[in-house]
Parts: structure tokens; C-alpha cells; sequence
């Protein structure tokens, strides 16, 4: 099933409820970093979001370098940001 392009202001509400993200790729994906104590927080981290996306069939763009993950998420499927990036950034958060 296609899945459909978030609109301006379903992209609006998105954000208001994920504060910690940021808009990017001209709206067509939202960011963020996150800093841990050490690679070995960074990368379970990373691990626990390896299985989220498995479960969701969504998967992230992300750097990990470190500490640090840098995450990107967008929709292939629909050319930018859908509601499945919404529900992976509030999933992602929620493992803090
Ligand atoms: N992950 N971020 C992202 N975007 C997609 O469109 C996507 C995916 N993971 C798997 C997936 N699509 C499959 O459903 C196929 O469409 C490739």
C-alpha cells in the first residue's frame, strides 16, 4: 500500500511533538543527534533502534562516530517524511 507525503501541516503538528528534532532535506526528513557517556551506550542504543526498524519495516539513516548517533529519518516510499517517521522519532525518544 502507497504510503502518503505528510502534509505542511501535519508536518507542523509532527514537530510540535517531537521538540527535540529538527526539520531538514527542505522538509522531506527530520534529524537528530544524541550524545551517550561512551560507544558502548551509543552503540546499544543503535542496537535497540536496529530492532524497532526490523519490527516497523522503517528504517534510519544514521552516522555513529563514538558517542555520538546522528539520526536521519525520511519515507522512501513517499518521498519525504510520512507518518512512519513521526512514529519512529516518538519510539526512538521514548528509549532515553
Ligand atoms: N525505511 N526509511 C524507510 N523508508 C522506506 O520507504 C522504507 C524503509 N524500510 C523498508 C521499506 N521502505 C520497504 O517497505 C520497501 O519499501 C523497501
Amino acid at each position: 500500500m502507497p504510503i502518503a507525503e505528510l502534509t505542511a501541516a501535519e508536518r507542523t503538528a509532527m514537530m510540535a511533538g517531537l521538540p527535540e528534532w529538527q526539520l531538514a532535506r527542505d522538509d522531506k526528513a527530520i534529524e537528530r543527534t544524541f550524545e551517550f557517556a561512551d560507544f558502548s551506550a551509543a552503540w546499544g542504543f543503535v542496537a535497540r533502534i536496529a530492532l524497532l526498524a526490523e519490527k516497523a519495516d522503517h528504517h534510519p539513516e544514521w552516522f555513529n562516530v563514538y558517542n555520538r548517533v546522528e539520526i536521519t529519518l525520511t519515507t522512501h516510499d513517499a518521498g519525504g517524511l510520512s507518518q512512519r517517521d513521526a512514529d519512529m522519532a516518538t519510539a526512538i525518544d521514548r528509549l532515553l
